[in-house]
């Protein structure tokens, strides 16, 4: 199925630096894989298109969403590291789960951002159901991975 998906999104690059120098962290959550394959398939593909280097992408999986904190940490403490982008999707259920895991992780990313100065981006999709989530992962609203690419690469703009 990710093979399938295809990335609609439109970006502005008007202030990206080229990106061949920079090394990169991917951590990939694997809860709904299908569909985090695809937002990682996005986001490899933007830092290549952007002029980043395959050797130059470390990507590593956790388990769900909610490690994706740690796993952000794990790569960005590396001095070599430039910036860190984190993929996971969290669709509702019928508890409040996703409310804690989505918190966690926006909370816990912006601590290690700050915590190591690098960029690292939220490439959390959180919707209501699984064809929210579709839509989002090269579907109607395009790849949230490409947009968590494009961020980080914003930043080492800046
Ligand atoms: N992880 C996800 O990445 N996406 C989910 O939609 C998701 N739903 C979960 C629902 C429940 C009830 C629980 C307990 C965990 C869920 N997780 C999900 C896994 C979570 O991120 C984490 O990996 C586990 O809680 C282990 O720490």
């Amino acid at each position: 199925m990710a093979t399938a998906l295809k990335n609609l999104d439109d970006y502005s690059t008007a202030s990206f630096a080229d990106m061949s120098d920079k090394k990169f962290g991917l951590v990939v959550a694997e809860w709904h894989k299908d569909i985090t394959d695809a937002l990682s398939n996005g986001a490899i593909e933007t830092l290549l298109k952007h002029g980043a280097k395959k050797e130059n992408i470390f990507r590593n999986t956790v388990p769900g969403s909610f490690e994706l904190t740690l796993g952000a940490q794990f790569l960005a403490q590396h001095e070599e590291i430039d910036a860190v982008i984190c993929i996971g999707v969290v669709i509702k259920g019928d508890t409040k789960h996703d409310d804690y895991i989505n918190h966690a992780v926006a909370n816990g990313l912006t601590n290690v951002s700050l915590k190591y100065n690098k960029p690292v981006s939220f490439g959390l999709v959180t919707t209501n159901n699984l064809e929210q989530a579709l839509d989002r992962a090269g579907g109607k609203h395009g790849n949230k991975g490409v947009e968590a690419a494009a961020a980080v690469i914003h930043m080492l703009s800046f």
